[in-house]
């Protein structure tokens, strides 16, 4: 049987030269049985050698057991330090991935069109969603028993009051509190009571055009129309065929031809025509010495055919994963 205190000294020695905490924990147990089987001498012992042994077991077992919570402690600051300075060195590894938002699709279309527009000589204005009666339809040579005012295309918030049914209403609110010539652009929310599909949803997004000057012709909407989808789409074929909106006379609307998968289709995307006369006199504007005109784009139509997206309700979700993919 080795000496008590030697086994200590030997215990000790061990512990401090291990760099692991499970090593270091079983030298500890080692030493401590060893010292523990000393106790198997006590039967061949006086009661005052039993004594002795017994307190020199017990100060062998402390005395362990406090290097065995030095070493533990020595061995954690250890890793800590090397730790913080791993960490100090590698300032120029690249840091942990963290999750970042996109820009919107439709938000990225919405600003490129505003741009190409502001190129042209168009300013912004912005327009109100929760818009008038007035605004939205009468001033807009839109009368009473209009099919657009129906209940069931129109959601009506109070007597009369409404969220827009599209951004024309700006044209209202622009030429009553404008000096003339006007030449701006609105982009804007609009809500119409859809029953949604892939290509029709109840909220959607429109820019609004109107240029109030004198001697303003058609053949200038149509240029201007056409330089617009150049600019957007680049080498396209666009298509003006007659239509009819109140507040426009003449009026047609704008389609583009877009290559599908099968064939080539033609892809509306928006409405235009020369301001009608009424809605210049009921803004106070003098309809044989100024001419305007207008056109309203859907936005998230421009947003389809830029992105292939097949299905405008995805634009509308705000799921991550579709938008991570622009
Ligand atoms: C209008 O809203 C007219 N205010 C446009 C206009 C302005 C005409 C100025 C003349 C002068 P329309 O309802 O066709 O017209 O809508 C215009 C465009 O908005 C459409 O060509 C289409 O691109 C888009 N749009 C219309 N309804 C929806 C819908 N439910 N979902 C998504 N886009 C739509």
């Amino acid at each position: 049987m080795k000496d008590i205190k030697k086994l200590v000294d030997e215990c000790c020695e061990l512990m401090s030269s291990k760099k692991e905490i499970n090593e270091v924990s079983r030298v500890r147990s080692r030493y401590l049985d060893e010292v523990t089987s000393s106790l198997k001498l006590m039967k061949d012992l006086d009661s005052a050698g039993k004594k002795k042994l017994g307190s020199e077991v017990n100060f062998a077992k402390k005395a362990i057991l406090k290097h065995y919570q030095d070493v533990l402690e020595s061995i954690k600051n250890k890793k800590t330090s090397n730790l913080s300075k791993m960490h100090s060195k590698s300032k120029f590894l690249p840091a942990a991935k963290v999750a970042s938002g996109k820009m919107h699709p439709l938000e990225r279309v919405k600003r490129e069109a505003i741009g190409i527009f502001k190129t042209m000589g168009f300013s912004v204005v912005d327009g109100s969603e929760i818009e008038s009666e007035s605004n939205n339809f009468s001033l807009l040579n839109i009368p009473k028993d209009h099919p657009a005012r129906d209940e069931t295309d129109t959601f009506w918030i109070s007597g009369d009051s409404l969220l827009r049914t599209h951004t024309s209403s700006v044209q209202s609110r622009i030429m009553q509190s404008n000096d003339l010539p006007i030449r701006v652009i609105c982009p804007g929310r609009v809500y119409r009571r859809e029953n949604d599909d892939s290509t029709h949803a109840s909220v959607f997004h429109q820019i609004e055009g109107l240029l109030v000057d004198e001697d303003i012709k058609f053949s200038d909407l149509k240029g201007l129309l056409a330089e617009f989808c150049k600019e957007f789409f680049g080498e396209v074929t666009v298509r003006f065929r007659p239509d009819y909106f109140p507040f426009t006379e003449p009026s047609a609307e704008v389609a583009i031809a877009y290559k599908g998968k099968k064939n080539e289709n033609w892809i509306e995307i928006g409405g235009c025509g020369m301001v009608h006369p009424n809605v210049l006199q009921m803004a106070g504007i003098d309809p044989l010495k100024w001419k305007g005109l207008a056109f309203g784009m859907g936005v998230d139509r421009l947003t389809m055919l830029r992105h292939d997206i097949r299905d405008i309700r995805l634009l509308l979700e705000g799921g991550s994963r579709f938008i991570e993919q622009f």
